[in-house]
């Protein structure tokens, strides 16, 4: 609310200063030598200092940003295999870019002021100079060539995904909708069951093709759990609009487009605690909480409910702007020793079994005089009825 109000006032002081100066223009009409439009060498002068002073500006900007908030390195602590490849073209890139940026700023400021007009004197005309040409063209083509083909390595490297990985790999499904998230294992086959939009209905909220052979063990769940050191190979589906997977520690993201499915694979390397332990996290952690413990005394002055401590885990959000409700869209991802998550896979129910425990539910209730009228009429049936009841 303070921001705004701020806001509010800038805008209004800045038109207050503009009508002025329109004021002040006003009143000097009749005086025409001091109203030309042509620069004069004092006007070039103003012009040209200013040049540097905005130098002098972008440079101490960056050096108290890289004071302040620039906690090098740039970006680490990655948590899958692939993630330093990543990191390392993040940095490079970053490193480049600053470099170039501090020479390029410079020599263009310094020129302006140095070249700025000066009465009588002509600009020198140069045709061209095939020497410099070649000099400023190829320095950015290497450049750039040596960035792309970095790049391109490393896509490859990531997306590529060979006949035994795949074999050796888990695959899961990522299903996005307006506003969360599902994922489906697939179960002893590692082969996931056909699904379409179609075949949604009560618990078969993914829709599940129930037939297919394929299907008859595929887990779905509410919360995605990894095994460390394994390859899971990412089936991604949407169910409404374009969303996008994006999970930032595995250096992870990939579009959900409605009607297709989209890849990706990754082999997690750190679980959960391990990257809790970790000092980038912990220091992170503790920094929030230090925030929150600050928030905290504003809220219970103001009696309202404290927040509770950070405890730092893995994040499957939506990267695309895809609602009223994409802030929230988020599934909690573990990351699980490889017994672990054998464990805890171990007793999900199939969604085979959970359609039919939901369907044979359903009946019980819509037709509750069955069991009552069976109870009354047959010997035979009171036993149904006991266990029934049990
Ligand atoms: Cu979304």
């Amino acid at each position: 609310m303070t921001s705004l109000l701020v806001l509010i006032i800038l805008v209004l002081l800045s038109i207050a200063i503009w009508q002025l100066t329109k004021i002040f223009d006003l009143t000097q009409i009749g005086q025409k030598s001091k109203n030309s439009q042509v620069a004069n060498d004092n006007d070039n002068n103003v012009q040209g200092y200013l040049m540097f002073g905005f130098l002098a500006f972008i440079y101490i900007t960056t050096i108290v940003c890289f004071v302040k908030y620039g906690n090098l390195p740039l970006i680490d602590n990655s948590a899958s295999e692939h993630g330093p490849l990543i990191d390392n073209l993040m940095i490079i890139s970053m490193i480049l870019i600053f470099i170039v940026q501090t020479i390029t700023q410079a020599l263009l400021h310094y020129f302006a002021f140095k070249y700025r007009g000066k009465k009588n004197q002509k600009a020198f005309y140069l045709a061209d100079n095939n020497k410099l040409e070649f000099i400023w063209s190829s320095i950015p083509a290497i450049v750039l060539a040596v960035l792309i083909f970095y790049g391109l390595y490393a896509w490859n490297d990531i997306m590529f995904v060979d006949k035994e990985q795949e074999e050796n790999a888990i695959i899961i499904e990522l299903y996005a909708k307006q506003f969360g998230w599902e994922a489906r294992y697939s179960g002893k086959d590692n082969a996931l069951g056909k699904a379409n939009v179609r075949y949604i209905e009560g618990v078969n909220t993914v829709g599940v093709d129930l037939e297919d052979p394929n299907a008859q063990d595929d887990i779905v769940v509410n919360e995605l759990h990894l095994p460390k050191g394994k390859r899971v190979i990412f089936k991604i589906r949407s169910q409404d609009v374009l969303h996008s997977a994006y999970m930032p520690h595995f250096r992870a993201q990939m579009n959900c487009v409605p009607g297709m499915v989209t890849n990706f694979s990754f082999t997690p390397n750190k679980t959960t605690l391990e990257m809790r332990e970790t000092e980038a996290m912990l220091a992170k952690v503790d920094n929030i909480n230090k925030i929150r413990q600050n928030k905290n005394k504003q809220l219970i002055a103001e009696g309202k409910t404290p927040l509770d401590p950070y405890t730092f885990d893995y994040l499957l959000l939506c990267n695309k702007i895809c609602g009223a409700s994409h802030y929230n869209m988020q599934m909690k991802i573990v990351v699980d020793t490889p017994q672990e998550f054998k464990a805890w896979l171990k007793d999900k129910p199939t969604l085979v079994a959970a359609v039919k425990a939901a369907n044979a539910a359903e009946k019980d209730q819509s037709n509750p005089d069955a069991v009552k009228d069976s109870t009354t009429t047959t010997i035979d049936s009171t036993a149904v009825a006991v266990v029934v009841i049990k």
